[in-house]
């Protein structure tokens, strides 16, 4: 008995299962003792003091954060928006805030952040205009809004920029 063996090709998909290995970012070895005496937050986008617990005006927040060797936090870009955001709970300062005598809002890395960005909430920017105000900017809602700088909000502190390589 003649057995015709018919050799059907079978298309196998094999879904491999992808392993996501979130690497934190890199870091100058010179920032390792940097915010030691802070519980820190290594992610993909940069290094974090998260601080949901405490709520400080801005420049008691930028102190504290100075005080330890780090920044208030600043959001370079959307993608370190939405990875930053998930471990937050609360409106959150950041490094932002309105320059009077260059009439416009800077990262205190000193980059722009411009009337013109999409990271603004509606209506927002909005206190700056208001004569006399200091406006600072905290982050809500994956959106940016300025406010009173003497108003407590949350904050997260961050690495400087060059500790990022
Ligand atoms: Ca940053
Ligand atoms: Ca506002």
């Amino acid at each position: 008995m003649k057995c015709l063996q018919k050799m059907h090709r079978t298309l196998v998909l094999v879904i491999s299962a992808v392993i996501y290995i979130c690497h934190g970012i890199e870091i100058n070895p010179e920032c390792s003792q940097l915010g030691q005496f802070l519980t820190l937050t290594n992610l993909e986008t940069g290094v974090y003091a998260l601080r949901n617990d405490s709520l400080f005006n801005w420049n008691n927040a930028e102190s504290f954060c100075r005080s330890h060797n780090l920044t208030l936090i600043t959001l370079n870009s959307d993608t370190e928006f939405r990875v930053v955001w998930p471990y937050l709970n609360a409106n959150f300062w950041t490094s932002a805030s309105y320059d009077q005598t260059s009439e416009g809002f800077f990262w205190g890395t000193g980059e722009s952040l411009p009337l013109s960005s999409s990271f603004w909430a509606d209506q927002e920017p909005n206190d700056y205009l208001i004569a006399g105000r200091n406006a600072c900017v905290f982050g809500a809602n994956l959106q940016l809004s300025d406010e009173d700088c003497r108003k407590p909000n949350g904050f997260s502190c961050e690495l400087p920029e060059y500790c990022y390589i």
